[in-house]
């Protein structure tokens, strides 16, 4: 044989195993797991892990026999080791069991672990547990635009360790969609930043005194103009949302203000001005 023809016949080869490499990629992708003493756990992402909504599955395996385990019921509790030394945790919505060994959870980001220059902020620890049995998963959370707004209280304070510090609102993207929008809306509510409650009218928080704060009046108005504002509904633990708006096309903006027990949160904390009285989503394209 020729050298060309042996070239020839090697790419022939070369060609049909990167082929057949392909025709295997529609078989199910491995996913991270960990295993406890009774059972193997997945971490399905569904989608990519990033600042704001972010929404998996875990599937849960008996070790043993490789049989998917439904109706448990499992818990998280999320952290963010910082660099250097303080931590603190995130919102998030309880796991539901789909019976067929899944489960779906969602998961609402405070904050990227790694920056925009793919340096890592920090560390998030995601950690599961059944039965008694506990696992963390660590999965990379990159930055997001337009996934969320934070604004903060003016008089509205929690505990620090100096003493109070304002409030922080985090107003996450829910669904913002066409002419609709949806969020959920939480707010820290400790001084350690473990604990962000679902806030809606009806809800408790706690000044820096921990005395319960009853939420008993709160609107949260959108404008694409910052002239027209539109009122969104109150659906309760957190979920307001709004139809027929004006359409959010990507790249415009939908500017959100807050006013909870008649006061109206800022950007910074400060009084309302002239720069600092609204929040600002940039309609990402979907
Ligand atoms: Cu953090």
């Amino acid at each position: 044989m020729h050298l060309k023809n042996i070239m020839n016949l090697f790419l022939l080869i070369l060609a049909i195993t990167l082929v057949s490499a392909c025709g295997n990629s529609t078989s199910e992708p491995k996913y991270e797991s960990v295993t406890t003493t009774s059972y193997k756990i997945e971490y399905i992402p569904l989608t990519t892990a990033a600042e704001g909504k972010t929404t998996y599955k875990l599937r849960l395996t008996n070790k043993t026999t490789g049989a998917t385990v439904a109706g448990k019921t499992i818990t998280l509790a999320p952290t963010m080791t910082m660099i250097p030394s303080t931590s603190h945790s995130t919102p998030y919505d309880a796991l539901s069991s789909n019976g067929d060994g899944t489960y779906s959870g969602t998961i609402y980001f405070v904050m990227a672990s790694i920056a925009a220059d793919g340096s890592s902020m920090g560390t998030w620890n995601l950690e599961f547990t059944v039965d008694g049995e506990t696992v963390t998963f660590h999965p990379n959370v990159a930055m997001a635009m337009g996934s969320i707004i934070k604004l903060k209280g003016v008089n509205d304070k929690i505990g620090s360790m100096l003493g109070s510090t304002s409030r922080t609102y985090q107003v996450f993207n829910d669904g913002i969609v066409g002419s609709n929008a949806k969020f959920f809306i939480t707010a820290v509510d400790d001084s350690a930043m473990m604990t962000f409650p679902a806030v809606s009218v009806g809800t408790t928080l706690h000044n820096q005194m921990n005395t319960a704060v009853p939420v008993t009046d709160m609107t949260v108005d959108v404008s694409n103009d910052k002239a027209t504002w539109t009122a969104l509904s109150d659906n309760g633990s957190g979920r307001w949302s709004k139809s027929g708006l004006a359409p959010l096309a990507a790249g415009s903006h939908l500017y959100v203000r807050l006013t909870v027990n008649g006061e109206q949160k800022t950007t910074d904390g400060a009084a309302v001005g002239a720069s600092n009285a609204y929040g600002d989503f940039t309609i990402v394209g979907m």
